[in-house]
């Protein structure tokens, strides 16, 4: 059901990525996606490299399917990162908040399949043509550091004007929108606020629950006047951010407002001063349920939807 040719590039059996979610995207989370037939992405952020080749060595312990990981090209540690990531040879690299280019060679001596993620046209083109194995772009709609475009417009747009499957990324989490992805051109999803409602995520409890009790227009964009957009769920510290922008900041002084937001709130729970991350589709999110449910729930509803649609041509 549903193979593409991502799942051959990928050597796995759903065309459906966990996105690398900063503090969230943990050894345990990845594994859950990949043992589900997924690919598991295992999320460097901000992280030291010692941190993320422990994650690495503990993801291949808890499964021997393919996984990624994700490196955050923002990171005080990307070097040292990257050559982790080379030395534990792992078989995905999927990239975020940058150009991944200079990296491109390196980790292609050991044959990393290699997947930036990118807000827009261009960048899939530069992508393309440094070498990228596929693409993920990724629409407004997605948490975190977010581009301009919907996926609804990025997609389509993306997979006219590159040769390398692309992936979609941003307000996809059931199989509605698994479908309407496929629809626009797509040949696989990048999911991640559903996965972050899973019972293998170690975000605490509070920061799941918030998601759960969202609505649709709880997710909002901070930092858009800094020119490094971020969606989060509206809280006590979203709103005080968002009306110190309306005054005017400097983009060092948002950064530093910030800084160890996110961990705060995934680790420590609290979800009134942190940084609680979200794409726009945690409005869709009620429940808290295993990965291999989630991901089988997305392609069996895909399905069903597929046959409704069927049924509307008439004869
Ligand atoms: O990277 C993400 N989402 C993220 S990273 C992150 S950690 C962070 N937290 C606060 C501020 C900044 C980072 C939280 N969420 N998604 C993928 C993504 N990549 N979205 C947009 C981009 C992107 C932006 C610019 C990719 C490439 C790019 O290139 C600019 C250039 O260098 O040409």
């Amino acid at each position: 059901m549903f193979k593409t040719k991502i799942c051959d590039l990928l050597n796995i059996e759903a065309p459906i990525l966990q996105g690398g979610m900063a503090w969230v995207a943990t050894a345990e989370l990845a594994a859950a996606v990949s043992n589900a037939g997924g690919l598991g992405v295992v999320a460097a952020g901000n992280a030291p490299a010692e941190i993320v080749e422990e994650q690495i060595v503990k993801t291949r312990q808890l499964t021997d399917k393919p996984f990624g990981v994700n490196i955050m090209l923002l990171s005080p540690f990307i070097d040292e990162v990257v050559e982790v990531v080379h030395r534990q040879k792992v078989p995905v690299v999927t990239t975020g908040a940058g150009n991944p280019g200079k990296y491109m060679a390196y980790l292609k001596e050991y044959g990393a399949k290699i997947i930036p993620v990118v807000p827009s046209v261009a960048l899939a083109k530069r992508m393309e043509r440094a070498g990228s194995d596929a693409i993920i772009v990724e629409g407004t709609e997605a948490g975190g550091h977010i581009g301009e475009l919907t996926t609804m417009a990025l997609v389509p747009q993306a997979a006219q004007a590159v040769s390398i499957p692309v992936i979609a990324a941003g307000g996809i989490a059931d199989g509605r929108g698994f479908l309407a992805a496929l629809s626009l051109g797509a040949q696989a999803v990048q999911v991640g606020t559903r996965f972050v409602c899973s019972t293998e995520c170690e975000a605490h409890d509070a920061y799941k629950e918030m998601l759960v009790k969202a609505g649709d227009r709880d997710a909002v964009v901070t930092a858009r006047s800094t020119g490094h957009p971020v969606r989060v769920l509206k809280n006590r510290f979203v709103k005080e951010l968002l009306a110190i922008e309306k005054e005017g900041i400097s983009l060092e002084d948002l950064e530093q407002m910030g800084a160890g937001k996110l961990r705060i709130a995934v680790q420590d729970g609290n979800i009134q001063d942190g940084s609680v991350m979200a794409g726009q589709i945690a409005g869709l999110i009620n429940d808290i349920k295993p990965c291999k449910e989630i991901i089988t729930g997305i392609l069996q509803d895909a399905s069903d939807q597929l046959e409704k649609l069927n049924s509307l041509k008439g004869e």
